[in-house]
């Protein structure tokens, strides 16, 4: 059989320390039993050590020789001698001085057992006590360490009580901080080591301790228990069905507000009937599901939660105990296991649709386009059990597990934000997460590390792990190198509850805890729930092939909703016909919704858009009709003054002053539009119009190339003031933030928040964007093909930093030819602006059109700064974004035009530069701004001006196998319009996108230019 980690739990008495031993009374509870330790003596000690032959022929020291006065007679251990009080105070004084810390271990291991130590010290101590009872006034002085004072004077009683209650303190630390390895958490009872630390033995304490009383004043409950009380109130709060991880919390308020919680109800919830039939109901109707598909679609993939139908109860706790919390909206992420279920049984899709899904009636529907039903998403309103309103929302799932999780939080976070909840209380995210796939991906770690971020943070996600202890054919050992699947969580300050699936009452009080914590930490918490998957990863996998032993154990499984109701019913709340009428009444309502499925009149209820997004298009670019995005100037010249003035007082570093004073001259119309202006006057203007924008990413306040400045600081006080933000009053919702540094959570985060907020520019943006192609899984899955899997749109933008400048081989390239590749269906737009006025319109265009389609742009480097983009005031005015931008600066008439080079991006300035310096006004350049969707209308009209037969030349700076030509060459073939031959100069196909020398990048494009003028 295959074991779990930490094996399966034994509890403490197969560490040998079993409860049934003979009782002690009361007044034994001081003397402690034999310890096999031995203090060591102090380095170049003279003096003896504790069981020393030669202790009595040891050197006389001065502590030696003091001592050997009341030496008793070894031979028949009677004293030879007496000292005074004051002498033996006085010698032992002597000894202390010399060594405290030796006589005190000694006197320690005396205390544990007498026999530990030698006869003669034996002797000594026992003076001493004999001392300290008759004059207490001077008790045992030689505890005293040289420098302390003599208020910290300790009897030798008080010292042996200090020390048993130490041992006591020691095993509760020890239950709290390992309990959780014992606990009884896996259905299938496979072995876990044992936990040699919660043997009280590990503490010293012998069986006959046990009815010895202790205090545990300083924990929940009596003030003083026996320690066989306090072992049972041990194990019972942390080794039964839950196993708490907490001591990883460095807070100890927070340490102690989850021990008071879990101590003082030994971690157990007092349900009413009520509260347990309702479980057992959720329970039934899961199982009956689960029958249900398997009979009715035999064959079909289901991904069954069988073995875990928990889930189910679980989660209606967790929706139930959160609207009594106050939250009104649940973003719900989850893979494929048991999703189905999830849908019929919480969020209310209705089992015909399932069905329908199930039986595939509707294949004209879905030509090219959908997903299996196992992906889909779902959205309703949910009633709790006293009448609360809660809205559910399950996002759409690529196959690829786990990266959904931070697409989930970025919706909630928007949620947040357009409701105003300032608090972040009223929407949650609820993730349900597979064992392998929580410990094995990556992304998990990226979205726990978001979680208490200023950008991302959403006051608490619930995790549940649905914990079958497979991941497809492969055991925990083989997947992953910690003990729970849930280690990677222990880096936040937060709990983690392993707990027994097949307990659903302790799965209620695991629930109620982790929303209770979560509601008073706004803080992430785990719930991992120990179950097993009855079938194989899907119902055609036999599971037996490789994992024998375990499905031995779970072919001897009762159905937990079996044992469950047997339970009920013992205890009488529940009777054996009420229990089978809830089997038989779920039963019969999925018949009949079975029966409307199969219908041939069956009627398709199609999804409406809600609200939010009512008035916002997906589909193809020739329904997104073009609005004008052009600002009149004295608006401009407004909007880019006030973001010059800083609060009074405020000192910015004085470059940064220059920057602010260089916008003031633009705003007076002194200086051109630069770059970073421009940017800032497309956000201004679209605020002041009621339009969040939100902007996300490593270091993007200041901008990677530092051109954007939107948080300005202080150079004194280190206060940030962020100009954006104080436009009018009315304004819209301004957010910069630098995130994280991850690419895959931070993207798919600003994703999930684009899908929430379809009336605000929401824009990622790349450091060197190379690093977009760390974040493929959540281009490929979500971004390029939301809409035509789940018909869910959205407008994020990703401004990838893109350009040959010799910065080597990844800080060359966005990996435009990916992006390109990924084109079709009009799913994405791609653009590469040439100018500081084509990104003003380009990112106005994005918010005022009503067409949500992601936006990828290739943005500059090189030219943040150039004068060769910049433009005026009245080019933000009067302009739109240009797809095809014409050739604007050749003189000659166009019918003299004998070549025509077309490109895109940066490298226009360079062939714009070369032709000027060249004279060659024969060639005409035409600049695709908008590579996707191509415009090929706007290109034939440009190319019409010419000559049939002029040649064309596509220029670009990326190697042939990379940047856009590929593309254009699938697009318009070698035969433009049929009109004019088409070829391509760039640099020559290559493994990696750039050259890592300076000087051999500069000869290479200039190489580019010379051959695009038939140099
Ligand atoms: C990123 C990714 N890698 C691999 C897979 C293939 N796959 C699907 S389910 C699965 C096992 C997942 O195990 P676990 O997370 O424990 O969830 P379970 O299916 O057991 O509920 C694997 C490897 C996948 N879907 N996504």
């Amino acid at each position: 059989m295959e074991s779990i980690a930490r094996g399966f739990p034994p509890d403490c008495r197969r560490a040998g320390f079993s409860l049934e031993v003979t009782e002690m009374s009361p007044s034994d509870t001081l003397m402690a039993t034999p310890r096999p330790a031995r203090p060591v003596a102090p380095e170049n000690s003279t003096l003896p050590s504790a069981n020393s032959p030669n202790f009595m022929s040891a050197s006389p020291t001065a502590s030696t020789r003091q001592i050997s006065s009341p030496t008793p007679d070894t031979t028949n251990g009677s004293h030879q001698a007496n000292l005074t009080t004051d002498e033996l105070v006085r010698e032992l004084e002597n000894v202390a001085s010399s060594s405290p810390s030796y006589v005190e271990s000694l006197y320690q291991e005396y205390v544990k057992s007498p026999e530990n130590v030698d006869v003669a010290w034996r002797e000594y101590f026992r003076q001493i006590a004999e001392v300290a009872r008759q004059a207490p006034h001077q008790e045992a002085q030689f505890f005293r360490p040289p420098t302390m004072g003599d208020s910290n004077v300790v009897s030798p009683v008080e010292l042996e009580a200090a020390i048993l209650q130490e041992r006591v303190d020691r095993l509760i630390r020890n239950y709290r901080a390992m309990g959780h390895y014992a606990a009884i958490i896996d259905p299938l009872g496979q072995p876990r080591e044992p936990v040699p630390e919660l043997d009280p033995s590990s503490c010293d304490f012998s069986p006959s301790d046990l009815d010895r009383q202790f205090s545990t004043v300083s924990s929940s409950g009596p003030n003083v228990r026996t320690l066989r009380e306090i072992l049972q109130w041990l194990r019972n709060t942390y080794c039964r069905s839950i196993g708490a991880q907490f001591m990883h919390i460095d807070n100890v308020k927070v340490r102690e507000w989850l021990q008071d919680r879990m101590e003082s109800s030994e971690n157990r919830i007092s349900l009413t009937a009520d509260q347990q039939k309702r479980i057992l109901k959720r329970l039934s109707d899961a199982v009956v599901f689960e029958d249900f598909i398997l009979r009715k679609f035999q064959g079909a993939k289901s991904f069954s939660l069988e073995g875990g139908e928990t889930l189910i109860p679980l989660l209606e706790l967790a929706i139930n105990k959160s609207a009594s919390q106050g939250v009104e909206e649940i973003i719900l992420g989850m893979a494929h296991r048991g999703r189905l279920n999830v849908l019929a049984s919480i969020m209310g899709k209705p089992a015909r649709a399932i069905f329908r899904e199930f039986a595939d009636l509707d294949p004209q529907m879905h030509l090219g386009r959908g997903d299996v039903k196992y992906h889909l998403g779902y959205s309703n309103d949910y009633t709790t059990a006293d009448g609360k309103k809660v809205h559910l929302s399950l996002c759409f799932n690529p196959s690829h597990l786990e990266f959904v999780n931070t697409v989930a939080l970025g919706r909630v976070r928007a949620k947040q934000d357009r409701r105003q909840d300032v608090e972040r209380r009223k929407s949650m995210a609820l993730l349900i997460h597979g064992d392998a796939a929580f410990a094995g991906e990556g992304i998990t770690q990226e979205m726990l590390n978001l979680s208490e971020l200023e950008s991302t943070r959403t006051g608490g996600t619930v995790h549940v792990i649905v914990n079958n202890q497979i991941g497809f054919t492969t055991p925990p050992h083989q997947g992953r190198s910690t003990a729970y699947a849930t280690d990677v969580a222990k880096m936040l300050q937060i709990p983690i509850f392993h707990v027994n699936g097949e307990d659903p009452e302790a799965v209620a009080q695991v629930v109620e805890l982790a929303m209770d914590f979560r509601c008073e930490f706004q803080r992430d918490v785990v719930i991992d729930m120990y179950c097993y998957r009855l079938r194989g990863h899907n119902e055609q996998d036999e599971p037996r092939f490789t994992n024998p032993g375990m499905y031995k154990a779970i072919d001897r499984r009762q159905p937990m909703r079996v044992t469950y109701s047997n339970h009920l019913t013992k205890l009488g709340g529940v009777t054996q016909q009420e229990a089978d009428e809830l089997v038989s009444q779920h039963k019969s309502q999925l018949e009949s919704e079975y029966q409307v499925a199969t219908a041939s009149d069956y009627q398709h209820r199609w999804e409406q858009p809600n609200q939010l997004w009512k008035t916002y298009r997906g589909g193809n670019e020739d329904i997104a009709h073009d609005v004008p995005t052009g600002v009149p100037v004295d608006r401009l010249k407004q909007l880019l003054e006030i973001q010059t003035h800083l609060p009074d007082g405020f000192k910015p570093h004085p470059k940064i002053q220059n920057i602010l004073d260089q916008r003031r001259a633009i705003s007076r119309g002194e200086k051109p539009v630069d770059w970073g202006a421009a940017e800032i006057l497309a956000y201004a203007s679209l605020l002041t119009e009621k339009h969040p924008v939100r902007l996300h990413g490593q270091d993007c306040e200041r901008g990677t190339f530092a051109h954007r400045h939107a948080v300005v600081h202080d150079i004194e006080t280190g206060a940030k003031y962020v100009p954006l933000q104080h436009l009018t009053v009315e304004q819209a919702r301004f957010q910069v933030y630098n995130s994280a540094l991850s690419e895959t959570g931070v993207l798919g985060f600003d994703y999930g928040f684009s899908l929430d907020c379809p009336d605000g520019l929401t824009i990622w943006e790349a450091q060197f964007g190379d690093f977009v192609n760390v974040a493929q899984v959540i281009i490929d899955q979500f971004i390029t093909s939301a809409e035509d899997k789940w018909n869910r749109y959205s407008g994020l933008t990703m401004l990838l930093p893109h350009g040959f400048e010799g910065a080597g081989p990844e800080h060359s390239s966005a990996r435009l030819e990916r992006f390109l590749e990924a084109c079709a269906e009009d799913n994405i737009q791609v653009c590469y602006p040439t100018t500081a006025a084509q990104m003003f319109h380009m990112l106005r265009r994005q918010v005022l059109r009503h067409w949500r389609k992601p936006l990828v742009v290739m943005t500059p480097k090189y030219y943040l700064r150039s004068p060769q983009v910049t433009a005026t005031l009245d080019d933000l005015a009067n302009g739109s974004f240009q797809r095809i931008y014409p050739d604007v600066l050749t003189t000659r008439p166009d019918s003299e035009v004998q070549r025509i080079l077309m490109c895109t991006g940066k490298i226009y300035h360079e062939l714009a530069q070369r032709r000027q310096e060249l004279g060659r006004s024969e060639v005409a350049i035409i600049r695709v701004e908008q590579l996707y969707p191509l415009p090929t209308a706007e290109l034939q009209q440009q190319l019409s001006r010419y000559a049939p037969n002029t040649p064309v030349t596509w220029v670009q700076e990326e190697p042939e196998n990379m940047g856009a030509w590929r593309f254009i060459l699938a697009q318009w073939g070698l035969n433009v319009l049929s009109q004019h031959q088409l070829r391509c100069v760039s640099r020559p196909a290559s493994a990696s996108p750039a050259t890592g020398s300076k000087k051999s990048h500069e000869i290479e494009q200039e190489r580019v230019l010379s051959e695009a003028f038939g140099q």
